[in-house]
């Protein structure tokens, strides 16, 4: 299989993620999205990342990717029970939408609108501290599909937390304990490169982000 990613893509990362907790071998191939090549463009109907080429298939959109693995390669990421599965399902699709709220964040190119932002994405990891600690995923003993998609979402904080306070996580033990847990996961520590926080600081940098401004 090849994974077309760049590096610095969340819904890249669950890819990588599950393909790596369902030990199969992937070539990764990370492109310029600034600068996009014709043969990705030709292929990805979006232009978008990532893409997961398996023989003549070509997929796209991370969740419809991770199904197409779930439905193909074991183990199993998602719980066998329907109700459980429909819920992990609805929990992986916050995922999605917290990723939209960090990206307005780190867009934020003035205090105003980061704190706008801010105060929004708090609220969102809120219901989701109440969810994690209720359903015990801090701790689950099995790696899931909720694991995949979480884990990119904590590892923004990883930049954000020496930047400056933004306090969006504080106090919220279940989500602490959890991207602990996330952290020293292989597979997540290999979906990206040893330079990604350096690389994230770049890209922000780039953005003209007041997350920057205000670590000044
Ligand atoms: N809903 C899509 C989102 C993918 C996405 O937004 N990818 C970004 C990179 S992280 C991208 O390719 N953007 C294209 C561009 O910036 O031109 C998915 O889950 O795969």
């Amino acid at each position: 299989m090849k994974l077309i990613s760049y590096a610095l893509c969340p819904y890249a990362q669950r890819v990588s993620i599950v393909l790596d907790e369902k030990a199969r071998r992937f070539e990764r191939i990370n492109i310029d999205l600034a600068n996009k090549p014709d043969w990705f463009l030709a292929l990805s109907p979006h232009g978008k990342v990532p893409l997961l080429k398996d023989g003549d298939a070509v997929l796209f959109e991370s969740v419809a990717i991770l199904e197409y693995l779930e439905d193909t390669v074991e183990p199993a990421l998602y719980p066998a029970d329907p109700a459980a599965r429909a819920h992990m399902r609805a929990w992986v699709a916050f995922a999605g939408s917290l990723l939209n709220a960090i990206g307005r964040l780190y867009s934020a190119r003035d205090a105003a609108v980061y704190e706008g932002a801010r105060v929004d994405l708090r609220r969102e990891f809120e219901k989701l501290e109440q969810a994690a600690a209720e359903a015990g995923w801090p701790t689950a003993a099995a790696f899931s599909l909720l694991d995949a998609v979480y884990a990119p979402v904590f590892r923004y904080f990883d930049l954000f937390d020496q930047l400056l306070d933004h306090g969006l996580l504080a106090g919220l033990e279940a989500l602490a304990a959890w991207r602990q847990r996330l952290a020293a996961r292989p597979s997540v520590q290999r979906a990206v490169a040893a330079t990604y926080t350096d690389d994230l600081r770049a890209f922000l940098c780039r953005r003209n982000s007041f997350l920057l401004k205000a670590a000044a």
